[in-house]
């Protein structure tokens, strides 16, 4: 064999090995394990995958199809409207994972109460958590939108159906990611080793890993809030916006869908925030199916992700469907938010002081 041809087959066996790399492999590998866990981690995330590609293909074709857009004329338990794809992308969930054995519970966005697939519940120990559709006010106009899911195990038996053992921290996450839908459809994931990306190869119909070991730059050049909401924040987080007009370097950018906004950061570094407003002091992202599996994903990564006074993957969730303000990004500028609001509490304690002092 010449050189030529040596580096030629090289070459190929590289991009092989590349095209092999699927997303179930890729669980086992990190695992280093062919144990029963492993192997019902490697096949959850085969069948998230799978609803991935569902919810794709329905998203690709969602303008030639009837009845794929707009609303359903409901209103969800948050009291937003419904919309249709919302509807048809959290039955896909569902459906993936009937019949599946490993997923006795799913507790999503679109569902007031956990939904319970009894024929799994004597052996599918796992309760996934889910936001179908992430962003659902981009899917009208085609632009991009993403689910967001995490893992956690089922402790004690649940028998009265309330599902106590979900209100537990982030740090109980198993499995968490989000799925891109925007000009490739994307997965990423962590299982606590680190975070990967995978892409789908529609020639394929595999997700096929990307980029391995994504770490946040410690800092980025992006600021991603509604910055319509300006009179209705705190003052802290003006202050922070005020700051970072003042300047250089800064850049703004904003989807209206966190997966993609929170991509975004991951890869470029900087932070997104989603503060409370006046109308909803806890902000509009929900804890469970949304802020905690981002935040897990986030540190993984080696960024941060707060409340503004409390580590989001510390927060405690007093029902499914909680809200909590939500800073996430590069670690140091989460930090940076954070110290507006610390200066504003250290502030009103020094008032406090004086006022009571005679
Ligand atoms: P959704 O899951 O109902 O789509 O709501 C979550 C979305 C996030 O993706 C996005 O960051 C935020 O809501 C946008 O809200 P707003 O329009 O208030 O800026
Ligand atoms: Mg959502």
């Amino acid at each position: 064999m010449t050189d030529v041809d040596q580096s030629l087959d090289l070459d190929h066996q590289h991009l092989l090995d590349r095209d092999c790399t699927t997303l179930s492999r890729h669980v086992l590998q990190q695992l280093q394990s062919f144990s029963a866990e492993a192997q019902d981690l490697s096949a959850l995330m085969n069948r998230i995958a799978l609803a991935a590609k569902l919810i794709a293909r329905r998203l690709t074709r969602a303008g030639l199809v009837e009845d794929a857009l707009g609303f359903t004329g409901r209103t969800n338990v948050q009291g937003e409207s419904v919309k249709k794809m919302d509807v048809f992308a959290n039955q896909v969930f569902i459906s993936v994972f009937e019949q599946s054995g490993l997923v006795c519970r799913l507790a999503s966005e679109e569902m007031e109460k956990p939904y319970y697939i009894p024929e799994n519940c004597p052996i599918g120990r796992y309760t996934l958590l889910y936001d179908p559709i992430d962003g659902s006010s981009n899917v009208d106009i085609n632009l991009n939108v993403g689910s967001i899911f995490a893992v956690r195990r089922q402790e004690g038996e649940d028998l009265d159906g309330s599902a106590k053992d979900l209100l537990q921290n982030g740090r109980k996450q198993i499995a968490a990611g989000y799925v891109l839908y925007g000009p490739s459809t994307m997965l990423v994931y962590s299982i606590g080793k680190g975070v990967h990306a995978f892409t789908l190869d529609p020639s394929l119909g595999e997700f096929i890993l990307s980029s391995e070991n994504i770490r946040i730059p410690d800092h980025g050049p992006v600021y991603s809030v509604n910055e319509g909401n300006f009179w209705q924040w705190d003052d802290p987080i003006r202050d922070y916006i005020r700051y970072v007009h003042r300047h250089e370097g800064y850049t703004a950018r904003y989807s209206g869908a966190l997966v993609g906004d929170v991509h975004r950061i991951l890869f470029q570094g900087g932070v997104f925030l989603y503060p409370g407003t006046v109308k909803k002091p806890e902000g509009k992202l929900r804890l469970l199916y949304e802020s905690a599996p981002l935040a897990f994903l986030i540190e993984q990564a080696g960024g941060r992700a707060s409340t503004g006074t409390q580590d989001i993957l510390d927060v405690i969730p007093d029902k499914v469907h909680t809200r909590t303000p939500l800073v996430i990004g590069s670690k140091e500028d989460v930090t940076l938010v954070e110290s507006f609001i610390q200066e504003r509490d250290r502030e009103q304690k020094e008032r406090e002081i004086l006022t009571s002092q005679p």
